[in-house]
């Protein structure tokens, strides 16, 4: 008895709790700041930046005045961006001077390498600027962006502020959890009293 309402006091601090935080869920930002110039791959917040295919990436200053990050070589190669524990939802900005136009890209994949959604935008030549693409999906591993045809030179295009909100148990899911511990010890509490008390017991309004 004393066991069951232990746990309902825990159960309901949980909630309390929960109710407080709201949902746990938080957008993760990387702004590329702090990349360096060159390289093949670099690792922030948990997100791995590569080239597709392989090869050197750099760091450029892209139209809005911050640094973003492109592939290098000719064609240029698309972006590739490894979450680690996954993603419900990425957003990236991508642009660039207006030298010719492209077909902006964004795909998500999960680990069994099956498409799950993407995001395109037509930047006409002449435009400078950068926009944002975004997708939301369950099971996120990775993604891939940049620019394919008419791009003239591969995927050229600059990449910034690559936004993920990681993959979190939903606040619904942990309000399920918390009524299935509320429940049971409803149940242990109810077999620690005589049958007529747990009648009575059962019988009260709001009784849990
Ligand atoms: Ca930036
Ligand atoms: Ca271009």
């Amino acid at each position: 008895m004393y066991q069951g309402r232990g746990l309902r006091h825990v159960v309901r601090a949980a909630l309390f709790g929960l109710a407080l935080s709201g949902p746990a869920a938080q957008a993760v930002v990387i702004d590329f700041e702090a990349f360096p110039d060159n390289f093949v791959s670099h690792t922030e917040a948990g997100v791995t930046f590569t080239a597709v295919g392989g090869g050197p990436m750099v760091r450029q200053i892209t139209p809005n005045s911050t640094e973003g990050i492109r592939g290098d070589g000719i064609p240029i190669p698309e972006s590739r961006a490894d979450i680690a524990g996954g993603a419900t939802s990425v957003s990236v900005d991508i642009g660039d001077f207006g030298a010719d136009a492209d077909l902006l890209f964004l795909e998500v994949y999960n680990s069994l390498n099956v498409l799950l959604a993407s995001d395109t935008f037509a930047l006409a030549q002449n435009v400078s600027g950068m926009f944002t693409l975004s997708v939301s999906s369950p099971g996120i591993a990775y993604a891939i962006f940049g620019s394919r045809a008419p791009s003239l030179t591969g995927s050229s295009v600059l990449s910034d502020n690559f936004t993920f909100e990681g993959a979190v148990p939903a606040p619904g899911t942990l309000l399920l959890l918390a009524a299935g511990l509320l429940a049971a010890g409803t149940v242990r509490r109810l077999r620690g009293l005589s049958p007529a008390a747990a009648a009575v017991q059962q019988s009260k309004p709001g009784a849990l």
